[in-house]
């Protein structure tokens, strides 16, 4: 069986992007795969975070990843800070890595010209992703679009590896959903619905209450006309909650445009309201089961166990070929 690994940040509440854009996709790929998932909460400190708010986040996405249906008999469910290997295993990767590699990536663009005093994180976290990445000999990494280029960075650092020091890495591959449209922020419909996004107001978070859900829903920015068409350069807003009502209902884009084609925006959004609801009731509710369980303390503790011994060995194996050590 081919093997998967994925990670989200507990970077804050999870939001309705992440679940159509990750989680779903977790819970139909392990089926398929022997899968790795985890929380990457030494990926999420690379901005600044809230000791108590993140503790908080890493438990509540480990309830979110099974209230969803990720089954802890299928996949193995770790936090990421509780096995050493991976700091570890980016350090040596890190001092095999050009500078000039990691400054050229998208996302550090972005990130640090968004936050100020930013630590060397930033910079090196996707060295931290190829080392949770080649730890494990994935032969696929799930990942949204925007990730690709992390992904591809991980294959250029195991190659690299492999030439210098032997067969140590297997070379992964990214896994681009079909399906699993960028879900966009419903206020300011040009950019993605993130987690960490400071105003909450355009941000559908998994765990937030029927009403604000409708709410945030009903108040989305739309534009002028009134018509339903999928149209992302020019209608934004109405694109975005196309794509929501298509990435829950499957319903194709044409189809929706078919079905709301003598509707007004008011009937269309209601409809999106009460479809994102109804998908959410049956997460919000097993959530509220889990949360305070001790099954939760029981997969962790075993996901910690075994990636750690899996982990180590490979850490063990490159440290040795670098010479360090006695
Ligand atoms: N808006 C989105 N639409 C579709 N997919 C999305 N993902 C995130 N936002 C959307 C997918 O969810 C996973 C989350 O990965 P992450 O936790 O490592 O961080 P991220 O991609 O940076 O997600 P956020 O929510 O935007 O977090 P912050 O605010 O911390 O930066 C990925 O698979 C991503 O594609």
């Amino acid at each position: 069986m081919k093997k998967i690994l994925t990670g989200l940040q507990p970077s804050g509440n999870l939001t309705l992007g992440n679940y159509i854009g990750a989680i779903r996709q977790m819970v139909r790929l392990q089926e398929e795969y022997e899968s790795i998932i985890f929380v990457a909460d030494l990926h999420a400190i690379t901005v600044a975070q809230n000791p108590s708010e993140l503790r908080k986040n890493i438990r509540s996405l480990i309830a979110i990843y099974l209230a969803s249906g990720i089954d802890p008999k299928k996949n193995t469910i770790f936090i990421q800070s509780e096995n050493i290997y991976h700091a570890n295993m980016s350090w040596l990767l890190e001092c095999l890595t050009p500078y000039g590699e990691l400054g050229r990536m998208t996302q550090f663009k972005d990130k640090s010209s968004k936050h100020q005093n930013f630590g060397a994180g930033l910079l090196t976290y996707p060295v931290l992703m190829a080392s949770d990445i080649l730890l494990y000999d994935a032969d696929y990494v799930p990942t949204g679009i925007d990730q690709k280029q992390h992904v591809e960075l991980a294959r250029n650092i195991a190659e690299r590896v492999n030439k210098k020091y032997g067969e140590i890495f297997k070379i992964p591959e990214p896994l681009i959903p079909e399906t699993g449209a960028k879900i966009c922020d419903l206020v300011n419909p040009t950019k993605k619905m993130s987690k960490s996004d400071e105003n909450p107001k355009g941000v559908i978070y998994l765990l937030d209450s029927d009403d604000v859900i409708r709410k945030k829903i009903m108040g989305a920015t739309t534009d002028s006309e009134t018509v339903i068409k999928y149209d992302i350069e020019n209608k934004p807003g109405i694109s975005n909650l196309i794509n929501i009502y298509n990435s829950l209902t499957g319903i194709s884009i044409k189809e929706i445009e078919e079905k709301y084609k003598d509707s007004n925006y008011g009937t269309f959004k209601k409809d999106v309201a009460d479809l994102v609801i109804e998908t959410l009731k049956p997460i919000k509710e097993k959530y509220q089961e889990l949360i305070n369980s001790k099954e939760i303390d029981k997969i962790l503790d075993e996901g910690a166990l075994k990636t750690s011994e899996i982990a180590k060995k490979k850490y063990l194996l490159l440290k040795d070929k670098m010479g360090l050590g006695r």
